[in-house]
C-alpha cells in the first residue's frame, strides 16, 4: 500500500491568515498532514532548513512527498487538484471551515489544539 507524506509549515503564533487558509483546505479534504511551526520573528524563515523548501522563504509552505510548494491560493488548488471530491458542501461544513479561518486571529488557540494531530 502506498503512502503519502504532506507537512504544513505555519507561523509558531499560529496568527497568519494565509497559514490557516492552507490548514483549512488540508483540513476541509480529511487529510492526515503534519505541521511544523517556523517563528518567523526569530527569522527561522530565512534559516537554510526552511529557506532551502520554501520558494518564497514565507508560511505557508506545503511539502507534499518530494514536491514542494508556496502561496496560500496555490497550495488551495493544488489540494483540490490532488485530492478531488472531497470537500464538504459549501453551504455547511466547509462555509464552517472558511468562516473559521477568517476569525483565526482571535481563534487562534483552537488552531493550535488541532494542528496536534
Ligand atoms: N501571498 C502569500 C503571503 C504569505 C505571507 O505573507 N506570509 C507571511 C506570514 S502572514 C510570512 O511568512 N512572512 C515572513 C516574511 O515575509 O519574511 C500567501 O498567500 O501565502
Amino acid at each position: 500500500m502506498s503512502s503519502t507524506s504532506i507537512l504544513l509549515y505555519v507561523d509558531i503564533q499560529y496568527i497568519s491568515p494565509y497559514a490557516l487558509s492552507a490548514f483549512v483546505s488540508l483540513h476541509e479534504k480529511g487529510l492526515l498532514f503534519d505541521i511544523q511551526t517556523i517563528d518567523l520573528a526569530a527569522k527561522a524563515q530565512h534559516e537554510p532548513g526552511f529557506a532551502t523548501k520554501s520558494l518564497t522563504s514565507r508560511v505557508p509552505t506545503l511539502i507534499h512527498d518530494e514536491f514542494s510548494l508556496s502561496e496560500s491560493s496555490a497550495i488551495a488548488e493544488y489540494i483540490d487538484e490532488v485530492f478531488p471530491g472531497t470537500i464538504p458542501s459549501r453551504t455547511t461544513e466547509s462555509g464552517k471551515s472558511a468562516s473559521g479561518a477568517s476569525l483565526a486571529p482571535q481563534r487562534s488557540h483552537t488552531y493550535q489544539t488541532r494542528a496536534s494531530y
